[in-house]
């Protein structure tokens, strides 16, 4: 899974990307050019505790890889952020994280709406959006006059259409109302306001109340356009990651937060994308892995290796809970707590699955 970086220049992006990995901040970066990508683990106790009980050589989290976008040239134009995104790579990426400025308010003339902010950036999106469409339905077209379009063509054409008139509204295609099989199309053209996009509203100490109370009030606003935002003070958060363990504790709760800020929008993150996740363990690894929620067996599978699912049988299913309080596989046999499950059956979060296939 990965996720890209974006927002105006100075609003916090590469200070967030450090935070979000965990790694130093160097000397000057501001004015680096270049595109960075950096992973993180989200931490999983039930992955170690799975080692434990299964002597696993290896324990593996779910990881996330964060990338960070290049700032603009100096007397660049407002869609500077954007082009440099793009050429940063988040078209391949699988959500935004959208870092908007909400600091520094001193300097500033007018007080900071992070929400006009945020939807002014999506307005970005969508017109990027809207010329990748255009010269494609232009291609259609051209290609029309010369032989008749395929089944196929005939039905891009008219989703195509339909985004266009979306999008010509100043709306999101991640708001547009789409079958299953329009979606897997569209997904094709890696169109940017289509990816689920979080907002992170990147303060300062004195204001992270502020925004913290009003939350509600922005994310009601936020809501028809299905984004979800957070707050948080990056440069503080960062501060506070570098300390000693022990003193980490005091200080966040001194700012009123419960979880680290790298936490945060890991959980946010995967709420965002629908996703959850579930588990598989054995001698050589313990590992926890994403699916989306409503994901079956048969995805789990093909999420673990593609040869599970081409040769799947069955899987052998038991809750975390019960796994543990058991002691392992044959404490569950024993007890009955193992199903066996077809390719249809739902997974749920912290299923272990142990997945029998042939070949
Ligand atoms: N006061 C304050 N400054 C911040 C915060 N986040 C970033 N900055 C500063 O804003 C400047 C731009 O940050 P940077 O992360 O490079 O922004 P980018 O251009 O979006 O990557 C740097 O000088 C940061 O130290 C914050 O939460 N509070
Ligand atoms: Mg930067």
């Amino acid at each position: 899974m990965n996720i890209g970086l974006i927002g105006p220049a100075r609003s916090g992006k590469t200070t967030t990307f450090h935070l979000l990995t965990g790694t130093p901040l160097r000397a000057h970066e501001e004015f680096k050019r270049e595109v960075q990508q950096g992973v993180t683990h989200v931490p999983d106790p039930r992955v170690d505790k799975l080692a434990e009980i299964m002597r696993s050589k290896k324990a593996t989290c779910v990881t996330v890889e964060y990338v960070d976008t290049p700032p603009l040239e100096a007397g660049g134009s407002k869609s500077d952020w954007f082009s440099a995104a793009v050429e940063g790579g988040i078209k391949t990426t699988d959500a935004l994280l959208l870092v908007a400025r909400a600091f520094g308010q001193e300097e500033m003339t007018a007080p900071v709406d992070p929400v006009r902010d945020i939807l002014m950036m999506q307005e970005e999106l969508v017109l990027a959006d809207l010329i990748v469409l255009e010269k494609r339905m232009e291609r259609l077209d051209k290609q029309h006059r010369v032989k008749p379009l395929t089944l196929e063509e005939k039905s891009e054409q008219e989703i195509l259409a339909r985004g266009s008139q979306h999008l010509s509204a100043g709306q999101p295609l991640r708001t547009m109302a789409l079958e299953a099989g329009e979606k897997r199309m569209l997904r094709g053209f890696q169109f940017l306001s289509e990816k689920p996009l979080l907002a992170l509203i990147n303060t300062s100490e004195e204001m992270l109340s502020h925004f913290e109370g009003t939350l509600h009030e922005l994310n009601d606003r936020l809501q028809p356009h299905r984004i979800h935002a957070i707050a948080l003070s990056a440069k503080l958060e960062g501060e506070i990651a570098a300390l000693p363990p022990e003193e980490r504790a005091a200080f966040m709760s001194d700012i009123g937060v419960s979880e680290p800020a790298r936490e945060r929008v890991l959980q946010a993150s995967f709420e965002l994308l629908g996703l959850q996740s579930f588990l598989t363990t054995n001698e050589k690894e313990s590992r926890a892995w994403p699916i989306e929620k409503g994901g079956t067996a048969l995805d789990a599978a093909a999420i673990v290796h593609t040869d599970l699912a081409r040769g799947f049988i069955r899987a052998e299913v038991v809750p975390y809970a019960d796994f543990v309080r058991e002691g392992g596989y044959p404490g569950c046999k024993a007890k009955g707590l193992l199903r066996l499950e077809g390719k249809e059956y739902v997974v749920k979060e912290g299923d272990i699955l142990l997945i029998r296939h042939s070949g």
